[in-house]
C-alpha cells in the first residue's frame, strides 16, 4: 500500500494486460469494460447532507460529514473486483481510505466478529470482520486516477478485493460492527456470507 503523495496525481490507465492465468478465480471471465451493475436508481449525492457512520458494537460511534471524510489520509491500492455473475475486472487502481483507519477512529470492541455495510437506501452487505480488516479493504473515491462516477459509487464506495464484488457496496453510508452474522440484500436470497471467490463461495447451499 503506498501514501498518495498528490491526491490530484493521476494513475494511467491499465496499459498491461494484467496477469490473467494468476489473478482469475474459477469461472469467472475478465471484463474488458468495467460493466456497472446494482439494484435500484442511482442515489443523488447532496454534501451537505451526507454523513458516513460507523457504529454498533465500537467505543467510539464515529460520525463524518462530507468535509472530515476528506481529510482522512488516502492510499492507493491495485484490486480487483469479482462479480458473481462471472466477469472479473483485473489490476484496477483504488484511491480511498482504509477500512482500518475507520476501525481504529472507532475502537471496535472485542465481542465484534460481523460487519454490515449498509449503502444509500437499503442495499447492504455483511462481511466477517477480518475481511474489512484486511490492508487491501478500502472506502474508494477513485478509479484509476479518476473519481468515481455516480454510476459506480460516487461519492464512497467499498472495495473488498477478497470477496465477491457484491460486498463491494457503493454509495455507502454505514459500517456496522456485530457480534454475529446478520445476512445482507443478496445474503437474505441465499447469496453467501463470506462470497470467497477463489472457493467459489456463491451460494451458500452450494457444497463446497
Ligand atoms: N449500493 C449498492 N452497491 C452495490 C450493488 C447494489 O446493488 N447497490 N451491487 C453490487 C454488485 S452485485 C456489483 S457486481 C458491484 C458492481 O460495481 P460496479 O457497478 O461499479 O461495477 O457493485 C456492488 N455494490
Ligand atoms: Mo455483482
Amino acid at each position: 500500500m503506498e501514501r498518495a503523495r498528490n491526491r490530484r496525481a493521476v494513475l494511467p490507465r491499465q496499459q498491461v494486460a494484467p496477469d490473467v492465468a494468476g489473478r482469475l478465480p474459477p469461472g469467472q471471465v475478465v471484463a474488458k469494460r468495467w460493466p456497472i451493475l446494482h439494484h435500484g436508481e442511482v442515489p443523488s449525492f447532496n454534501p451537505a447532507a451526507w454523513d458516513l457512520r460507523v457504529g454498533g458494537l465500537v467505543r467510539t460511534p464515529v460520525r463524518l460529514t462530507w468535509d472530515e471524510f476528506q481529510l482522512l489520509p488516502q492510499f492507493t491500492i491495485e484490486g480487483d473486483l469479482h462479480c458473481v455473475t462471472r466477469w472479473s475486472l483485473l489490476a484496477n487502481h483504488w484511491r480511498g481510505v482504509p477500512f482500518r483507519t475507520l476501525l481504529a477512529r472507532a475502537e471496535v470492541l472485542p465481542e465484534a466478529t460481523y460487519v454490515v455495510l449498509r449503502g444509500e437506501g437499503n442495499y447492504t452487505a455483511n462481511l466477517p470482520l477480518s475481511a474489512v480488516q484486511d490492508p487491501a479493504t478500502m472506502l474508494a473515491v477513485a478509479n484509476n486516477g479518476e473519481v468515481l462516477s455516480p454510476e459506480h459509487g460516487f461519492p464512497v464506495r467499498a472495495v473488498v478485493p477478497s470477496r465477491y464484488a457484491w460486498k463491494s457496496v457503493k454509495w455507502l453510508r454505514a459500517i456496522e460492527l456485530l457480534a454475529e452474522d446478520r445476512p445482507g440484500f443478496w445474503e437474505e436470497y441465499g447469496y453467501h456470507d463470506n462470497a470467497d471467490p477463489w472457493r467459489e463461495e456463491r451460494f451458500r447451499d452450494e457444497p463446497a
